[in-house]
């Protein structure tokens, strides 16, 4: 029999704990105990697992020593206080927040895209997820670096709600509800009204006029495809989507690829699906093609009009599922089955 694990989903009433939960289950992790952590407000609340149903345990009481994989979803500032614990106690630590993502002895992968420096999780006991918007990104631009070397990122990302957590499903659930009916609206979560609008901030502002999810791409995309030459250029938007990230992306490449070669390689690529013909609709969205799916999916590939060497697409994802649960699970799958 296959060994089975006992594992942490630390932050596990948010919307990536739940989904880290429901994935685990779904794909039949070898799971042998399974513990719910949480803050202290949320405890004893229940949720699913599978056809079982888990008790929410105190982050603050647990005793790491018990598990040999923990998979954190929470906040950086918890991140910072429990993972090292976690590591300490032994266990291995795959981390959702961007507290170890920059450290350079701290593995930051995507599995479709990096799955070798998963062995890298020796130095620290700490593996760190990129985020969301890189992620998607990254498994879409993976293949087309292979062939041609990618030198140039310009991105423009559509990001949901839903990568603000419940918080931000709320906001934009009651203000659209509100002003539905009528009523006035004050933003709370975002700096300003969310529902039919779009907002050109995602975290806080940089020094260099970035903001942070800006200089997240850049750096996580640099980090994970082990090439500081690569060039990100990146403008990172809220918009009034409850689940999904939509990038429009254009790329210049070292040699020149068609759209029918990229096509071609995408279409053949781990974790794509290509969406893409000359016809009223024949293109993925967010909503109606990448929600619930494991895929990233690709469309709109075209050659750049404007440079020689350029080429165009619009790429979308489920931003809770691969964005941030499933490519920790999937983390978690390489993990135990080369290393342990
Ligand atoms: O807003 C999004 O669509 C993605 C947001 C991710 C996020 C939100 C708050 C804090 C992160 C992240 O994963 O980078 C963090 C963080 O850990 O810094």
């Amino acid at each position: 029999m296959s060994k089975k694990f006992n594992v942490a989903v630390v932050g596990a009433t948010g919307a990536v704990g739940e989904a880290i939960l429901s994935i685990l289950a779904e794909r039949k992790f070898p799971v042998e105990k399974i513990y719910a952590l949480a803050g202290s407000q949320s405890v004893g609340k229940k949720l699913e697992f599978g056809k079982r149903w888990l008790k929410v345990e105190e982050l603050d009481e647990f005793d790491f020593r018990k598990v040999e994989i923990a998979l954190f979803s929470a906040d950086s500032s918890i991140s910072e206080i429990f993972a090292p614990k976690a590591a300490d106690a032994g266990c291995i630590v795959i981390d959702n927040s961007s507290q170890f993502r920059y450290e350079e002895d701290v593995p930051l992968v995507v599995p479709e895209v990096n799955p070798h420096a998963i062995a890298d999780y020796k130095n620290r006991g700490i593996i760190a997820n990129p985020s969301c918007s890189t992620i998607q990104m990254l498994v879409a631009l993976k293949p087309i670096h292979d062939a041609v070397g990618v030198t140039r990122i310009n991105v423009c990302t559509y990001q949901a709600v839903s990568g603000s957590g419940k918080e931000g499903i709320e906001e934009l659930a009651m203000q659209t509800a509100n002003l539905l009916n009528m009523k006035s609206v004050s933003p709370d979560l975002y700096p300003k009204q969310i529902a039919f609008n779009v907002l050109p901030q995602i975290d806080a502002f940089q020094e260099n006029g970035y903001t942070r999810e800006e200089m997240k791409m850049v750096l996580e995309t640099r980090k994970i495809m082990e090439d500081d030459a690569i060039q990100v250029n990146p403008t990172a938007v809220r918009v009034p989507v409850f689940f999904g990230h939509s990038e429009a992306l254009h790329i210049e490449t070292r040699e020149k690829i068609t759209a029918e070669q990229a096509r071609s390689l995408l279409s053949q690529a781990s974790g794509v699906t290509v969406i893409d013909e000359l016809c009223d609709g024949a293109y993925p969205t967010a909503v109606t093609d990448s929600v619930g799916e494991d895929a990233i999916f690709v469309g709109r590939i075209r050659e750049d009009i404007s440079h020689p060497r350029g080429l165009d697409m619009w790429v979308v994802s489920d931003n809770v599922r691969k964005g941030a649960a499933l490519n920790s699970v999937q983390i978690a799958e390489i993990l135990v089955k080369d290393y342990l």
